[in-house]
């Protein structure tokens, strides 16, 4: 809009110059072409009418150059969205998912939603979210592990969920929330660990590709940052990191520090973003009672994890789907089966061999905008201390 004094009314002038910043005006006026405004075009006003006042002073500045504190920002965060750089995020956040559920589909996967109140978690008793539930206990749902292979046993054979998960990581990192999208998939009559990687692969090098598309159409400026994959993804066995890591035969599970540094290794050595970390030892998965062990060499299990450039993206494998062998496990990991009837029910009919993963969509959001906090991924994210707005 141009505001010269000379060619604008008088009181029309005055009530622009006097209207605080971010205010909802309706204006009318002449359009025309322009080489000095950015869009091409500009608009010399006749009349206006102002719907919205905006107070001020803002909070926080929305076309300031000098950043706020992420802090600042989530508690202000409408206000933070309408930066064109923080919505470019939000965009590419729709067109992951958009994509992903695509090349999820035509790989044969059908949607499924499945129960967020639980009465049993599956990912261990440290990060649960009790509820009141009438005059019962409940917990809000960690993964939806535990129903998506009950649906394998349904006949479903591909299923697909795109939902809430909610942890409660009381510990402050840049990778966690008590909130995130998990993205997971399981699949029905598979031989071994890499018919899941391989569709995972696929799914991935289809669905980026699409998004570096469709961002480059809209003109986001983060198309440049989704790279062009290529499977498959190297594999590399949680020996091989031990030993990179110079901590041969530990079998320790993988920290923040030790992710970062095998994937800078990887990353170095293979050329490619994604890389697996595969057959982790049953030690290091104990508590993961749902885990196959493999048969020839039970120290084992065919577990993976997908890691982005030195982030843990996904986690998944082979499922148990023996029942004697699946009570053993839940025993191991030191729980009661009598917890799980309808979930070991499912084992009792007939259950194909299965397995499946999980994905965290914020942190692959968090990882593809170079976002430092996962906090950013998410519109209004939750952690230990936020639970507003
Ligand atoms: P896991 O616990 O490894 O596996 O979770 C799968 C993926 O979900 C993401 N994630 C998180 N993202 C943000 N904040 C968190 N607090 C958080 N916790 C997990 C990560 C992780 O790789 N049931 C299994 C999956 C399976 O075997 O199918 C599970 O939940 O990106």
């Amino acid at each position: 809009m141009t505001l010269k004094k000379e060619s604008v009314d008088p009181a029309l002038f005055a009530l622009f110059t006097d209207l605080p910043r971010e205010s909802v005006v309706e204006v009318e006026g002449s359009v025309h072409r322009s080489g000095k405004s950015r869009r091409g075009v500009e608009l010399t006003p006749t009349s206006a009418r102002v719907i919205s006042r905006a107070e001020s002073p803002l909070p926080l500045g929305v076309v300031d150059k000098v950043g706020a504190e992420l802090a600042t920002r989530l508690d202000h965060r409408t206000l933070d969205l309408r930066k064109p750089a923080v919505r470019a995020i939000f965009e590419l956040r729709s067109s992951l998912l958009q994509a992903l559920r695509t090349a999820y589909l035509r790989q044969g996967f059908l949607e499924v939603e499945t129960p967020k109140l639980l009465r049993q978690g599956a990912e261990g008793g440290a990060t649960l979210f009790p509820v009141e539930y009438f005059d019962q206990r409940a917990f809000l749902a960690q993964s939806p592990q535990l129903y998506k292979q009950m649906l394998i046993g349904a006949g479903l054979e591909r299923v697909l969920e795109i939902a809430p998960a909610f942890r409660a990581e009381p510990s402050d990192t840049v990778r966690h929330i008590t909130e995130f999208t998990s993205l997971d998939a399981e699949v029905g009559y598979i031989e071994g660990a890499d018919d899941l990687r391989s569709i995972l692969e696929t799914v991935l090098v289809e669905a980026f590709r699409q998004v570096r598309r469709e961002l480059e159409e809209r003109g986001n400026p983060l198309a440049g940052d989704v790279p062009e994959l290529s499977a498959p993804f190297p594999r590399i066995p949680f020996s091989t990191a031990e030993e990179w890591l110079g901590r041969p035969g530990a079998e320790a599970d993988l920290g923040t520090e030790d992710e970062k540094a095998v994937g800078e290794r990887a990353v170095r050595e293979f050329g490619s973003p994604f890389y697996f970390i595969i057959d982790f030892p049953t030690r290091v998965k104990i508590h993961t009672f749902y885990a196959q062990r493999k048969d020839d060499n039970p120290r084992l299990t065919g577990y993976f994890d997908l890691d982005f450039r030195g982030l843990e993206i996904a986690s998944g494998g082979p499922r148990e789907h023996r029942y004697d062998r699946l009570v053993e496990n839940i025993r191991t990991a030191g729980l009661d089966p009598a917890l799980f009837p309808g979930y070991l029910e499912a084992f009792r009919f007939g259950m194909p061999p299965h397995g499946g993963w999980g994905f965290g969509v914020d942190r692959m959001v968090q990882m593809l905008a170079g976002l430092p906090n996962i906090r950013e991924a998410r519109l209004f994210p939750r952690d230990r201390y936020r639970l507003d707005p």
